[in-house]
């Protein structure tokens, strides 16, 4: 199998991450560089057309895109340790928290740094009304989370989950934004946080 893939570009970060909990280590990667369109190219996008990192290419020569169905396909060939749900009601609960992360945390988040950040006129025809409304939304949802974290050490309950990995993927490009959870406002998240970088997705 072959991971195209992208450095520093949060979607891709939470298949390694996926990974790295897995300990999977013999998927070839192909490193795209999104800063320089390599993305847009002709020949990229007869392996994604919609032009997008990342991409799974399976040994048939199939080609599937969106993080969370790589995570899921890459679930299925190594089960162990489980990160989607191990009966369909915990599967519900740990999808709910995924699809909240994604839309409502890492959504808003690339708002605010596609639209606000000058480097990124590279892939985005900015709209500088979508910043601040992404930021705003990223940090309502921050403090949120923080307060759901109040009782409990995990996004989906009391197991680490592809919630976690949605959510920590995220946190690592809000670095962009220069923005990190901070202890006096949102202990809780920075509490997770750090139990996040001791686990393997937090290791380089
Ligand atoms: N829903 C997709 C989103 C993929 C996505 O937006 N990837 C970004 C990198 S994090 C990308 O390809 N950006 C290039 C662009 O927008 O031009 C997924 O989960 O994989």
């Amino acid at each position: 199998m072959k991971l195209y893939t992208s450095a520093f570009a949060p979607n891709p970060e939470r298949v390694h991450m996926f990974m790295k909990e897995k300990g999977i280590t013999d998927i070839e990667l192909v490193d795209i560089n999104i800063m320089e369109r390599e993305h847009k190219t002709r020949e990229y996008r007869t392996i994604s057309p919609l032009a997008q990192i990342p991409a799974l290419e399976l040994d048939d020569g199939r080609v599937l895109t969106e993080s969370r169905a790589i995570c899921r396909y890459l679930e299925g060939v190594h089960p162990e340790p489980n990160l989607f749900g191990k009966t369909d009601e915990e599967a519900a609960f740990i999808e709910m928290w995924d699809r909240r992360v994604e839309f409502m945390f890492l959504l808003p988040l690339a708002w605010w740094i596609r639209h606000g950040h000058p480097a990124f006129t590279a892939i985005e025809k900015q709209i500088a009304e979508l910043a601040p409304r992404g930021e705003k939304g990223f940090r309502y949802f921050a403090k949120w989370l923080d307060s759901e974290l109040a009782g409990r050490d995990f996004i989906a309950g009391d197991r680490f989950t592809i919630a976690d990995i949605t959510a920590f993927a995220s946190l690592g490009f809000a670095r962009v934004a220069k923005w990190k959870p901070d202890a006096d406002e949102l202990p809780n998240l920075v509490a997770w946080r750090g139990r996040m970088l001791a686990r393997p997705c937090g290791q380089k």
